[in-house]
């Protein structure tokens, strides 16, 4: 049967036969097809949800920003001024937070001054799988003295931010972590908008980092937890605010184990933004867990008859031991009107009936005696071996692009266990069986002790993508795998050996 949809159709066929064949060509396919199209299936149904809540595709850049980015080690002042070797991006730590606009091209000429091979990952961004920056799966490490150029255009405005993902747990630890903003096209009128980067610190008896990195304590336990805990650097960090003021923290907990509780001390604010994407409602900020790799970002309101106190931040998710994070102090300046604007409210999907649909696959953590650090910490029993993660590691689930998939994890371990999926958004809709009705989604979940969590997630971007525990010490210690999204029907590419 001729087709009559080809483009190729013949100049001399006369102009009215021309306009009759396409509905003829119609007639003749309904004619030979089942009629109805089926009704969506439930899956189908939690897959439409998400239609339009994230952009499939980047914008077309209009421009492009480039940053020179190091990483060298250097000796600064922090902790309060107590001098301290460090690795360090372009010689400050936290490094440098890239700002750039939605919109625009993000170009980073990146020079590798370590005295070990790295490469840069950029934590939350949906970005084209070749720039993730994850060693022998993305990219080849960049060596001692070598370059690599990261460049994308973000899919997303939001908070995220970059650290390498070669020996994290001592890389990231020594001070290898900055933030990246990707401004709204059109940037909410907050009177200040800043970067808080928490960060906990081990120091060894001269005051030094404490060079033993991967021990057996870290890794029977959950990951280094250091004593000194500080934003930005610094154990002492003050922000000043007139009565009135309307500001944005974006907060990052860059840590390698610890997990931070917020405690606003009566600070009046909300979650604008955990993770990078704006929450569908409005909720309180206090007692948001942050885990490593998490970030919120918060609305606060200086109350305008505040006048000059101040108010403590802090951390509790250890009860018996909270930290002082930060003062917010309030000037003694006259209150000026309170900025009013509305902030984005996307919606989110509810999946609702998520629960009851099927579990794509199912995560047990665990840990094994055994391993280069005596012990393992793996996926379904099996722990990723970074030495020869250059195609030997097997994806350990195939997500169909665009599709709705869910996936459980099951804590078989009394250890926490920060999830983090590299490339895509998802939604924790179970804890332990029961539905969640967290009104954002996260790249990062935390998945407490003997505790099962449910997430689930429809990727946009296709690639081999990383998915780890945060921990960095777990991650190091084999608690990572591959995820293959794929257009649906498709297998994923052959691993290369
Ligand atoms: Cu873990």
């Amino acid at each position: 049967m001729p087709t009559f949809s080809s483009p190729a159709m013949p100049r001399y066929v006369p102009l009215p036969l021309a306009r009759a064949l396409p509905l003829l060509a119609v007639a003749l396919l309904a004619a030979c097809r089942p009629a109805p199209t089926p009704p969506l299936g439930p899956e189908e149904q939690a897959a439409r949800e998400f239609a339009n809540v994230l952009p499939r595709d980047a914008p077309a850049a209009r421009t492009t920003r480039t940053f020179e980015l190091t990483a060298a080690p250097v000796t600064l002042p922090l902790l309060d001024g107590r001098s301290l070797a460090v690795w360090a991006y372009n010689g400050t730590v936290p490094g440098p937070t890239l700002r750039v606009r939605r919109g625009e091209r993000l170009r980073v000429e990146f020079r590798n001054a370590l005295p070990q091979p790295t490469t840069v990952h950029w934590h939350g961004v949906r970005l084209p799988n070749a720039m993730d920056g994850v060693p022998g799966v993305t990219q080849a490490p960049v060596p001692p003295g070598g370059t690599f150029v990261y460049e994308f255009v973000p899919k997303d405005a939001g908070t995220f931010w970059f650290h390498p993902h070669v020996r994290g747990s001592e890389q990231v630890e020594r001070g290898l972590h900055g933030v990246l903003v990707v401004e709204d096209e059109r940037p909410l009128p907050f009177d200040q908008d800043l970067v808080w980067v928490l960060d906990d610190w081990r120091l060894d008896a001269s005051g030094a980092i404490d060079p033993a990195f991967n021990t057996r304590h870290d890794l029977a336990h959950d990951g280094r937890w250091g004593r000194d805990v500080t934003v930005n650097g610094r154990s002492d960090t003050r922000l000043f605010a007139r009565p009135g003021a309307r500001l944005r923290v974006r907060i990052l907990n860059a840590a390698n184990g610890r997990v931070f509780r917020l405690d606003l001390g009566g600070l009046p604010a909300q979650l604008l933004a955990v993770d990078g994407t704006y929450a569908s409602r409005p909720i309180s900020a206090d007692g948001f867990e942050l885990a490593p790799g998490n970030r919120v970002d918060l609305d606060v309101t200086i109350p305008a008859n505040a006048g000059a106190r101040s108010y403590a931040i802090g951390d509790r998710f250890v009860p018996r031991a909270p930290n002082a994070l930060a003062t917010v102090e309030v000037t003694s300046e006259p209150a000026r009107p309170t900025p009013r604007f509305e902030v984005p409210r996307p919606r989110v999907p509810r999946w609702a009936g998520g629960l009851a649909l099927p579990i794509r696959q199912t995560y047990r953590l665990d840990a094994r005696v055994g391993g280069p650090f005596g012990i393992e910490w793996m996926f379904n029993g099996e722990a990723f071996r970074h030495e020869d993660a250059s195609g030997h590691e097997h994806p350990t689930a195939t997500l169909p692009l665009g599709a709705w998939s869910r996936l459980r994890f099951v804590n078989d371990s009394s250890r926490l266990h920060p999830i983090h999926l590299h490339g895509m958004f998802f939604r924790v809709i179970g804890r332990d069986g029961a539905f969640v009705d967290e009104p954002f989604l996260r790249d990062t979940a935390l998945v407490h002790a003997r505790e099962t969590v449910d997430l689930a997630v429809v990727p946009l971007d296709e690639g081999r993508w990383m998915m780890h525990c945060h921990v960095l010490e777990h991650a190091e210690a084999g608690m990572m795998t591959l995820l293959d999204v794929v257009p649906p029907g498709q297998s994923p590419p052959a691993h290369r050996h």
